[in-house]
C-alpha cells in the first residue's frame, strides 16, 4: 500500500461543503460558442436575479472536446448541482457534458446563423439522447426557462 497521505472521504465532503457555503457557483452555464452569448443570456440573468451563483463558459463539444469533458468531469467536485448547456446545429454540447457527469443537464437548443427548420435541428438534438444519458430539454432559445427549471432543482 502506497506510504503517500490519501485524503479520507469525510475530507471530500468537507470540502465540498466548504465550497457550498462561500462563493462557488451553483450553475454552470455553457454554450457552444461565442456567437450563443446573447442568446444565452436570459439564463445568466434568472438566476442572478434568484440570488443563484452560476458561471458562464463557452466550450464546443465538437472543436474543443477534451475541454467539455475535463469541465464535466470536474463539475460536482467544484461545488455545481445543475449545468445548463446551450448550442446550435447539431448541438452535442448537453448530450456530451451529460456523458461526463452525473449532475442534472439542462439543454437548451439554440438557433444560429446557418440553423435549419428555426431551430429544429438543435432541438432534436438536443432532446434525441439515447436512453441511459438524460438531458432535460426546453424550448428554442429559451435559456430562461432552463434558469428557472435550474432553480427547481436546486430547491428539491
Ligand atoms: C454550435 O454551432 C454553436 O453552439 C453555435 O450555435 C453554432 C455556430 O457556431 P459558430 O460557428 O458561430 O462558432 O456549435
Amino acid at each position: 500500500m502506497s506510504e503517500f497521505p490519501r485524503p479520507a472521504p469525510e475530507t471530500y465532503v468537507e470540502a465540498v461543503a466548504d465550497l457550498e457555503g462561500l462563493d462557488a457557483p451553483r450553475v454552470g452555464i455553457v454554450m457552444g460558442s461565442k456567437s450563443d452569448l446573447e442568446r444565452m443570456e436570459g439564463a445568466e440573468k434568472e438566476l442572478i436575479e434568484r440570488g443563484i451563483r452560476c458561471e458562464v463558459r463557452v466550450m464546443s463539444a465538437h472543436r474543443e472536446p477534451d475541454k467539455v469533458a475535463d469541465y464535466a468531469r470536474n463539475a460536482r467536485m467544484r461545488g455545481l448541482r445543475v449545468i445548463i448547456a446551450g448550442a446550435g446545429l447539431s448541438a452535442a454540447l448537453p448530450g456530451v457534458v451529460a456523458a461526463h457527469t452525473d449532475l442534472p443537464v439542462i439543454g437548451v437548443p439554440l438557433t444560429s446563423r446557418t440553423s435549419v427548420a428555426g431551430g429544429l435541428d438543435a432541438l432534436l438534438s438536443i432532446a434525441q439522447m439515447p436512453p441511459g444519458v438524460p438531458v432535460a430539454c426546453v424550448g428554442v432559445d429559451n435559456a430562461r426557462n432552463a434558469a428557472a427549471l435550474a432553480l427547481r432543482i436546486l430547491e428539491s
